[in-house]
């Protein structure tokens, strides 16, 4: 076979363990990455990315959208998850089979079988935007894992321990990469660091994230 020195192959994704319960599959999106993006797109027509209020009345610099059957919401009144988009009272859009066939296969691969996401939070990143250190802890069962998906523009991920207290470690998260967190990882603080300005092929100025999880 001959490869051209400009048409190289993708490398193969490969795995590197974060911690005890969290995997990182370098790359492991890349394959599906156009199909992903145009899931995004259609799930953002139906329900636009809006930055939402925080409990405590700031606006999030993230800008979100959601589908399947249970959607993350912040306002004044708190965090949860509820099965209508707030703004139109409608159901939220279905998760592309795209979204949760990778999610599956990624939760599988790093050894957790049987994952049915039923919510998948999709976060828009632009130059500027970051998330502060926190624990995700508005799901039903904390024995679920989260699967984390990255595209587009590269981002800096921290994560912690289990008090805020602790000094996070700092991953950088490409195009593709999916992080696995499960088990003892599972509750561990973490956040995002602010976007830098770059731009990307296929999605210009912005980092999306996609994140699955069982929220019922
Ligand atoms: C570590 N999103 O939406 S996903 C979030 O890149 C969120 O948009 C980030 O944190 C983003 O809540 C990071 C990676 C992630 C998700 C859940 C975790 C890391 C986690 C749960 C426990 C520990
Ligand atoms: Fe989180």
């Amino acid at each position: 076979m001959t490869m051209d020195l400009f048409e190289q192959a993708p490398p193969a994704p490969w795995a590197e363990a974060l911690c005890e319960g969290a995997v990182v599959l370098r790359r492991f999106a890349v394959a599906t990455d156009a199909e992903l993006l145009d899931g995004i797109e259609r799930v953002a027509k139906q329900v636009p990315f809006r930055q939402m209020q925080t409990p405590g009345g700031h606006t999030m610099s993230v800008a979100m959208t959601c589908c399947g059957d249970w959607g993350w919401v912040t306002d004044r009144r708190g965090y949860r998850y509820q099965p209508q988009d707030p703004v139109s009272g409608e159901p939220w859009p279905a998760m592309p089979e795209v979204f949760n066939a990778l999610a599956v296969d990624a939760a599988e691969t790093a050894g957790y079988a049987g994952f049915e996401p039923d919510s998948c939070l999709i976060n828009r990143y632009s130059p500027g935007a970051k998330m502060g250190l926190h624990q995700d802890k508005d799901e039903d069962d904390f024995d679920q894992p989260i699967v984390s998906v990255s595209l587009g523009v590269p981002a800096t991920f921290q994560f912690g321990g289990l008090l805020r207290s602790e000094r996070p470690q700092r991953v950088p998260l490409a195009h593709g990469d999916v992080v696995v967190w499960g088990g003892p990882a599972r509750l561990r603080y973490h956040g995002v660091l602010t976007l830098k300005t770059s731009d990307h092929p296929l999605t210009g100025i912005y980092r999306y994230n996609l994140t699955f999880r069982r929220a019922w």
